[in-house]
Formats: C-alpha cells, structure tokens, sequence
C-alpha cells in the first residue's frame, strides 16, 4: 500500500474509532442520566412482601414502571411474606448506601430498630402501601417515641374506611333486598395477613360500623392470608360447619373472596345471591366476579403507588416539605356499575 493511501486508511479508521467513542459516551450517559427532578441519579432500595394477590402484582409493576420513568436506580427485593427477610433486605440497603428505602411493613410491630438504624446512617424511609403500629400520620416533633417519627413518610390507603366501607355497603344491601331485619344477619369473615395493618384496620373499621346493627353478627373470622387458596380453604370450613346460616361473607381482599366463591359453589349455595359477597381490593378479577354476579361489591384499594413513591422519594432527597402521610383516594364498585367501569381498569 502507497504511503498516501495508508494515511486514507488511517484517518478513516480513526474516523471510525472517534465516532464509536463518542456514541459510547452518549449511550452512556442515556443510560446514567440523572433522576428526573434531581441533579444526579438516585439508587432507592425497596422491599416488597411478595406476590400473594393481583393487588401486589399490581403494586410491584407500578413501583418497578414509576421507577424506570423518574430514571430512579431500584434495588428490588421480594421478602416471600417474611419478615426476616425484609429486615435484611434494609440492611443491606443500609450497607450499599442507598440513598432512600421504600418498604412495605407485611406486619406493622417489629420495625424500630431497623428504622433507627436507617435513621442512624441519614437514610430517608418510605411506607409503601401498609404503615406501621401506632402512627396515625401525625408526627409529634417532641416525641422522640411517636412511631411517625421513625420513618419519613407513608403512602397508602385509610384500610379503616374501606372496611367501614364495606359494612355500609352490605347494610345497606341487606336492607334493599329485604334481608337487613333478619334476625340475627350471619357474617363469616376471611382476614387478611395477621398483624398486617391492612387486616388489622379492615376488621376495625368493619366493625365499628356494625356495633350500630346489633342484629348483624360475625359468627365465624379467620384469616386467609389474602391468598385465593387459603381464602377457599378457610371458607370450606365455614361452610362445613355453618354451612346453611352464612347470609353473607367479608373477605379483606378480592383474592380471598374469588377462592371462597368457588367454595361456595362447590357447597351447593349461590354466591352473591344466597350469600352476599363484599370484598376490597377492585382488581379486575372482582369485576369479572362482579358481572357473572358472584361477587355484590369491592372496595376500591389503589395499588398504583408507583408514581407517588418516586415522587415523594424526589422531593425528600431534594429537601422539600413532604406530608406524613399521602392518603390514597379510593372509590367503590358493585353490580349496577361495575361493568361500565371494567373496561376503563388497570388492575
Ligand atoms: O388489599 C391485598 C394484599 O396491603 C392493601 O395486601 C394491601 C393488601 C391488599 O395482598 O390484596
């Protein structure tokens, strides 16, 4: 080869050389880039409980797509319903220098000493979803002890009202149809995850409202782990022994309530006709259960927690004011509106 065609060769190739080195930068950068709203990228550490419902699975590809969009580095991890494992998963956040921790408490005591040591180590903390005993979102600032306190902030649902909710919503019910002066109205209910806030609440809430109807009574109240199979397995043995006086069945989640319909079906009754059904949750299943008539109504419990979570993570890291607790706002569905709302669902 000439001398002249050679330098050709070689300023091409260095052509060549510069342009990979330079669309490597930019890809790099694409891929770093910095949180949206902060001036760099910020690494969140989240522990999730697991997958037991539509609910949680919903809840996860919230949080996982919301992280994704504000460009939020997210360590992900599924504590399987364990507890140990969630206080692990912190500590190791802790360890990694995350710059904030997301949780879901699956039950609320248990949590103080991890919170204190992320407080120790200048890691803001965020309830996602299910908060922990004794906060009532209000933080006492002279009250080094108030749970609020202990961590940041927390975004979720009033789990009281959804199950004052749902006691209004079958009263009200038994009434129209004819059946709210029976004497007494038989209620079995299928709890969520003992000592989880989301089934401690629903119970409380449920009934409060039911101490006002003396004639309304909970003859049978079990928990069923928000599961489908163990909501169906505990309603098999409600049934076994009461079979034929249950008038209407409270199920903390629709997971539960969907297992214990079939039950019900297996036994020979009818859901949602010979026993009234009331569930929470709304997923799209409850709508499906819902317009085949099986299922009479669902509290709305919004799963969609994602964006509020990076948002809030945002302002905590950049120094603005945040509420203690970010209230979810919630609706609720039965048989007259339920099929108008299915298409329009995301969950
Ligand atoms: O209702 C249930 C779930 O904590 C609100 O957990 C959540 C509950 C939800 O698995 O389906």
């Amino acid at each position: 080869m000439k001398a002249k065609n050679m330098c050709a060769v070689i300023a091409a190739l260095a052509a060549v050389f510069a342009l990979t080195a330079l669309t490597g930068c930019q890809k790099k950068k694409a891929e770093g880039g910095v949180t949206q709203g902060m001036n760099k990228k910020i690494v969140m550490g989240y522990s999730q409980i697991g997958a037991e419902s539509e609910w949680r699975t919903a809840c996860t590809n919230s949080v996982k797509q919301a992280a994704a969009d504000w460009n939020i580095e997210l360590k992900f991890s599924d504590a399987q319903q364990k507890q140990e494992n969630q206080l692990q998963a912190i500590r190791s956040f802790i360890q990694q220098k995350v710059d904030i921790i997301a949780f879901t408490p699956v039950v609320s005591t248990g949590w103080e000493a991890i919170l204190r040591e992320c407080k120790d180590a200048k890691i803001p903390t965020i309830c996602v979803d299910r908060t922990i005993d004794g906060s009532d979102g209000k933080a006492d600032p002279n009250d080094a002890n108030d749970p609020d306190n202990l961590f940041t902030a927390f975004i979720g649902s009033d789990f009281k009202l959804e199950g004052q909710r749902a006691a209004t919503w079958l009263v009200n019910y038994m009434n129209q149809i004819g059946r709210g002066d029976k004497n007494p109205v038989n209620i079995v209910e299928l709890q969520g995850t003992v000592g989880a806030a989301a089934a401690t609440d629903r119970k409380i809430g449920f009934e409060e409202v039911l101490a006002g109807y003396p004639n309304y009574k909970i003859i049978k109240s079990q928990t069923g782990n928000f599961t489908r199979s163990e909501g169906k397995q505990v309603m098999e043995a409600f049934l076994k022994s009461d079979g034929a006086i249950i008038d209407a069945l409270y199920a903390h989640n629709d997971d539960m309530a969907i297992g214990a319909i079939q039950a019900i079906e297996e036994y020979g009754r009818k859901p949602g006709t010979d026993i009234i059904v009331v569930s929470v949750d709304a997923v799209k299943g409850a709508f499906e259960a819902m317009m085949a008539g099986k299922l009479n109504a669902t509290i709305e419990c919004n799963p969609l927690l994602g964006p509020q979570v990076m948002d809030t993570a945002v302002k905590i890291l950049s120094g603005q004011p945040v509420q203690k607790w970010v209230v979810s706002e919630e609706s609720q569905f039965d048989q007259t509106n339920a099929a108008a709302a299915y298409p329009s669902r995301q969950y």
